[in-house]
Formats: structure tokens, sequence, C-alpha cells
């Protein structure tokens, strides 16, 4: 048997698959599906992954109810009559209800949660876990959340790969990079070090974490000063004077000593950024690192320069907006590209996140009301255990909160004083087994969905190829049976079905309906390249520069390391199977360092060496490099509390300049015996 489905989880690949199953031994195989134009016959080993999970025998396949420390197995009937009775307990008091969704997977059916929560008024999250700071700065700078098709990263001549690590966490986009460098593009990363871009990149700039608004800023500085701007730009531009003074105020010398990068680096960039199509001669490398003298309108003297240049597009990861001036950062480096004469044309452009849900109809969702009141998620733990009313009933879908939001044991604590507490999961994850009822939810190629990408333009339709395991039920029967007994009227999925594709962007939504039940996928129809004719979503058409330069403050006494929590190449989030986290040999959770690191100093790698930050500390392995930022220490994020091995126990909560999103990587620590 082969079937065309699609892949769930949150990630910007969102890749279509094809389900080949054995019919001699019953093996599966799951592959990319060779004529989706994105997905292009290959898929990540976390997309791989996915069926071992359908299959785990660690896998939750029917209702549990609590019974002091241990679960029962339940009926449906019974664990959903007693989820209802608890809630209409409640019904005079809405706000006491905290729904926490996160996206566990994606899709159109995915919001089912939503739509019942808000029928019934109660309390939501806001702020993010992910990506919504750059998301603010884009809202910002542009008006709107567009990028060039992917695709079109095949024009650039240079690429700037601004803190993304294809090899882990997009290798769809790694390929479209390797092409592109086959037709002789060239790629520049920018990132502290230690990730899997060294072979793609033909030049690294290794920067101190959180601080690329400052290098940014000395290019954009340098620019300005040689009137090397580019003119259509400039008169669409709103905010130059104000940008302007504030890089007066710093030196090129202050500006990349905050960066911990070199004049190299600076004239490096200098030279992407303004190289012109003509081969003229490279900028000189004259750049004065004093203070500057004088006015500011020094700089205003400049001549707009409107020669074409060659092609630069810039990607940047999300790694560079979790940290407390993420937003920031992420507005220097559109407008090191805008100014630069990059946006708006082929081959250039910034690259970030544009919603997933962008090419979907979620309307449904909205029509039955709004949430009485939001907790910020990022701080959930101590906005619970704050929050006036108080919460009495949490249920959370799709969300492992306990171990992805900052500070877990804060967030254990404010658990505890949850009266009645829900979780559909398929694992006893950190936060499941917090609950006093667990439901077990069906998982990727079990149900159906359709689904977006934050990166291409293609919608994919997920069609269930195999039964749920046991009992388990998907989310969306889940809740239409539970809105059955609170007495709330639930659409149903083929009414539903027909108005998912009904957007701006898919022209004829009953014939894309077809295609993708029969194809497995449909193209949406956005413009190639963004911003063409540099008509931005603001009111007045224009672009919005960045109106402020924040400076940083000292790393706290005794904690001089900054702590990188990033992806795992393996495994998205905390779906990890709970095996690869006991096996011996992977006992401990691992930190790597660059091996001259100052901070290796006074640490006695023979005994036992913990991470340590204001909140606690773990026992860890360390692991030396090379490449690595000598102030910066790496973890792989998802490991789980319960085997000592989740980072987010010593993350304080803080939050963006935009956006309220976790600033994780702002966190500072230490290695200690
Ligand atoms: N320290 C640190 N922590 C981080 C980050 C960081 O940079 N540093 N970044 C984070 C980022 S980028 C993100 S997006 C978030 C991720 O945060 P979460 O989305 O909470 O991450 P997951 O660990 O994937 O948890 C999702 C849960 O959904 C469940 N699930 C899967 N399929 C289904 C389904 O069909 N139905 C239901 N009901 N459940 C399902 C999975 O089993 C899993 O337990 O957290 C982040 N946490
Ligand atoms: N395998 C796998 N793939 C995934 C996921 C997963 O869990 N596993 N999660 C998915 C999700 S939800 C998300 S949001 C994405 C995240 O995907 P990425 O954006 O790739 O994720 P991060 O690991 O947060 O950060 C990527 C890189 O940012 C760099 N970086 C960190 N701080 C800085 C900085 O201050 N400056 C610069 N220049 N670089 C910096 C680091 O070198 C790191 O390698 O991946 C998606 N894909
Ligand atoms: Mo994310």
């Amino acid at each position: 048997m082969e079937k065309i489905s699609a892949c769930t989880l949150d990630c910007q690949d969102s890749c279509s698959t094809v389900v080949k199953v054995d019919p001699e031994n019953g093996r599966v195989r799951i592959t990319g599906n060779p004529d989706h134009p994105f997905t292009r016959g290959f898929i990540c080993k976390k997309g791989k992954n996915t069926y071992q999970r359908n299959t785990s025998e660690q896998r939750i396949t029917t209702p549990l109810i609590r019974k002091g420390d241990n679960f029962l197995p339940t009926d449906w009937d019974t664990a959903l009559d007693l989820v209802a009775e608890k809630l209409k307990a409640l019904s005079k008091e809405p706000a006491s209800i905290l729904h926490v969704r996160h996206y566990g997977y994606r899709g159109f059916f995915a919001d089912a949660s939503k739509y019942l929560f808000n029928a019934l008024g109660a309390s939501s999250t806001r702020g993010a876990l992910c990506d919504d700071a750059g998301c603010a700065a884009y809202m910002a700078d542009f008006g709107g959340l567009e990028i060039n098709d992917p695709q079109d990263l095949l024009n650039a001549d240079h690429i700037i790969n601004w803190g993304k690590d294809f090899s882990r966490s997009s290798i769809h986009l790694a390929q479209i990079i390797n092409q592109a460098k086959k037709r002789g593009c060239h790629i520049t990363t920018i990132s502290p070090g230690a990730d899997g871009n060294h072979a793609l990149s033909d030049k690294v700039i290794r920067i101190r974490p959180g601080r690329d608004r400052f290098l940014a800023a000395g290019v954009i500085k340098e620019i300005l000063k040689r009137g090397l701007a580019h003119g259509p730009a400039l008169s669409q531009a709103n905010g130059m004077g104000p940008l302007m003074e504030i890089l007066a105020r710093h030196s090129q010398e202050e500006l990349l000593a905050a960066c911990d990068c070199s004049r190299e680096d600076l004239i490096h960039l200098l030279q992407v950024f303004t190289k012109d199509k003509a081969n003229a001669p490279p900028i000189g490398e004259d750049i004065c690192m004093a203070p500057d003298t004088g006015q500011t309108s020094r700089m205003s003297g400049m001549e707009a320069n409107n020669t074409q240049r060659q092609p630069v597009a810039l990607i940047m990861g999300w790694g560079i907006q979790r940290y407390h001036f993420g937003g920031e950062t992420v507005r220097y480096l559109n407008a090191l590209s805008f100014l630069s004469g990059h946006v708006g044309r082929s081959g250039g452009g910034t690259y970030y996140n544009i919603s997933s849900g962008r090419n979907l109809n979620s309307d449904w969702v909205e029509r039955a009301g709004q949430p009485a009141r939001t907790l910020l998620l990022p701080r959930i733990g101590q906005e619970i255990l704050t929050a006036q009313p108080p919460i009495k009933f949490l249920l959370a879908d799709g969300s492992n909160f306990i171990n992805q939001a900052p500070d877990s044991h804060t967030t254990l604590t404010a658990m505890e004083q949850i009266p009645f507490k829900v979780v559909i999961d398929a694992f006893l994850t950190d936060t499941a087994a917090q609950a006093d009822v667990i439901l077990p939810c069906a998982l990727d190629h079990e149900r159906e969905e359709i689904v977006g990408s934050c990166l291409h333009n293609f919608v994919n339709r997920s069609t269930p190829v195999f039964p749920p395991a046991g009992e388990a039920l998907n989310d969306f029967e889940i809740m239409s049976r539970l809105a059955l007994r609170m007495g709330i009227s639930f659409p149903d999925k083929a009414s539903l079905l027909k108005e998912a594709l009904d957007t701006p962007h898919i022209k004829d939504p009953v014939t894309a309906l077809e295609e993708i039940k029969t194809k497995g996928f449909i193209k949406a129809s956005h413009p190639k390249i963004a911003w063409q004719g540099l008509c931005f979503a603001h009111a007045d058409g224009k672009y919005r520069l960045p109106t402020s330069l924040s400076p940083e403050s000292l790393p706290p006494q005794g904690f001089p390391m900054h702590l990188l929590s990033l992806v795992n190449g393996d495994y998205i989030h905390s779906q990890i199977p709970e095996s690869d986290q006991t096996s011996p040999e992977n006992d401990l959770l691992c930190v790597w360092i660059n091996e001259s690191s100052f901070h290796l100093n006074g640490i006695d790698l023979t005994k036992q060496v913990f991470l340590a930050t204001a909140l606690g500390r773990m026992p860890v392995r360390v692991k030396k490099t090379s490449h690595l930022h000598p102030g910066t220490l790496i973890i792989r994020r998802g490991g789980w509390l319960k085997y000592s091995r989740c980072v987010n126990a010593l993350i304080e909560p803080a939050i963006t300049d935009m956006g309220e999103t976790a600033a994780y990587y702002s966190q500072y620590a230490r290695l200690e015996n």
C-alpha cells in the first residue's frame, strides 16, 4: 500500500509524505513525496521517526484518570463525563478555566480546542515560545509578513545565513542553498558557532550571542557614511533622521566590541551588501573606528547610489530573536537589507517566518467567541500563581509547557495549585504527568489535516493512513464529544473543510479542495518577490527604520556564560523517546564549550560538572568544540524533567522587547563542580 499524506510537526519545511506499507511483512516506510516541489522526495530524521512514536510501547492508548500517584485506564464516556462535570461547575466563572494550546501538531482542524474554549469564554494564553518577537519586528518594519518565494534564493549572488541551523532545523532549505552554491552563489554564516553550517558556508562570522544588532548597525552606519544607501529605498524610508542620530552616538569600535566581531567582518559584510554588478572596485578598507566628531548631519550628506547591486538574500533563524532585544535585532537586519537595496527584488529580500496559517481560512475558530483574559505563556507558572480570579481548571493540548516554557519548577508549583487538570497527549510527558485526566490523541498519519508552511507556499493534506492506536481519538473528535456534553453546537468536519481553502491566495477553493484530495498538496499564489516596487503595508506605504539601539547589561555576578538551548537534530522539541534519554551513553545532558574558553579554568573535568543558573543546577557532561564563541555554552533542548534533562528548569522567564516571546537565550549560566 502507498498513500500520500503529510507531516504535521511544527516545522517550516512542512513536508508532503509518502507512506508505504510492505504487503509481505507489514513494514512501514515514510519518505518525502517526490512530486512535491519543496519536499522533493526526502524528509528529515524527526519526520521519519514519527512512525516509531505511533507504535511506541510508551504510548498512551486509553483515557486515564488519576488515582493518588497512579493513573487508571477508563473509557471515553467516563473520562469525558468527568471533564464536562468539572467544566459545568465553573460555568458562572469561565475565566477560572485556562486553556493552553501549543503546536505539537499543526493544521486547520488542530484549532478545534480553541473553538470550544472560546465558546466557553475561558481564559487562554498570549505571547509565544517561538517566533513572535521576529514577527512583530517584521510587522513594525514592513507592515506585513511577506517574504520572497524560497526558490528565489537560487537567484541570489550571496546568501547571508544569519543564525539558522540548516543542518538541523530545515534540511530542505539547506538543499536549496546547496543548489544556489553550485550555481556560484556565496554563503556567509553569522552565528556563535558549533552549529552544522560550516560545510555549507564560504565564510563564517563568529558573533557574541544576542549582539547581532550592533554588527548590523555598524554596517548600516558605514553604508550611510559612504553614500552607498540605495536611492529608492531612502525615499521610501520612514525614520532616517532618528536612525542616523542613533548611529552617530556609537563609534565602530564600540559597536564591534559589543558583538565581539572584527573590522574584517564588518568590511566583508559591507562589500557583500554593496557589491555592484559592474564589478566596481571593492570598497576601501578605511573604516574609521573612532567616535564620530562633529554633527550627525555629516552622514546626511549622502549620495544615493542607484547602481544595480548583486542581489543578497538574508535568511534569519529564529535563534537571533530569542533575546531581550530580539525584536530590535530583527529590525536592524531588515534595515540593513532594505537600505542597501536588497528588499523587493529577485535574489534578495530577508527571510523569516511568515504565518503558516496564512493560506487557511480559520475564521470558524473566532466565531465561537473570545477568551475571557489571557495569561502570558512564556511566564506561565508565575502567571497562574498570581491569576485573579484563580485558575481552577486547566486543559492543555499539543503542548508540553511544563517542559518547554521557561522556569519549569515554578510551572510545576503552579500546576499543583490547580484543582483539576486535563492533558490531551499520547505520552506521559512532564505536563501530562501532572494531569487528573489524560485523554489519548491520534498522531501523525492517523488523522485528517490540512497544513500550511511558514516558509513555502504549498498547502498539504495529511490523510489518515493508520487507525489511531488503541482507543486514541483525534483532537477534533475529542472536542466535538466534549462540546456535545456542554451543550455547545460544534461544526462538522465536512462542512468546515469547504471553507478551509477559501482564502485570498487560493483562486478557486472548490477545485483546490479536489486537487488537494487527489494530489496531496496545492500551491497558494503569492507574489514570487515580496515588496516589489517598495510599497509597504503601512498606511503611508513607507518602510519603518529602527528607533532605538538598546545597550546590553553586564552578565550577572558569577554567571559569565551565555546559555543557548538549541534545537535537537533528531527530534522535535520534547518529543524524544524515553529510551533515548535513559541509555547508558545518554545518561547525562551534554553541554558544549570552546576548548580554549576562559571558563574551563578552575573546573575539574574529571569530577562531576553541573550547569548552574540563578534558578538551580543540573549534572551535565562537558564536550569541547573548537568553533564556538568562548563565552557561550550550548545544550540541545527537549530533555525531560523527570530525567533531569530539562534545561527550562534553569531558564528564567524573561520576555523579548517585542511580541512577548520567551527570551530563552538571554539566560546566563556557569559550569561548576
Ligand atoms: N529552552 C528552550 N525551550 C524552548 C525553546 C528554546 O529555544 N529554548 N524554543 C521553543 C520553541 S521554538 C517552541 S515552538 C516550543 C515548543 O513547545 P511545545 O509545542 O509544547 O513542544 P513539544 O515538546 O513538541 O510538545 C508538544 C506536545 O504535543 C503532543 N502532540 C503531538 N501530536 C499531538 C496531537 O495530535 N494532539 C495533541 N493533543 N497533542 C499532540 C506531543 O506528544 C508533545 O508532548 O517550545 C520551545 N521551548
Ligand atoms: N530537528 C528539529 N527541527 C526543528 C525543530 C526541532 O525541535 N528539531 N523545531 C522547529 C521549530 S518550532 C523552530 S522554531 C525551528 C527553529 O529553528 P532555528 O532557527 O534553526 O533554531 P534555533 O536552534 O533556535 O537557532 C538556530 C541557530 O541560531 C544560532 N544563534 C543563536 N543565537 C544567535 C545569535 O545571537 N546570533 C546569531 N547570529 N545566531 C544565533 C545558533 O547558532 C543556532 O544554531 O526549527 C524547527 N525545526
Ligand atoms: Mo518554534
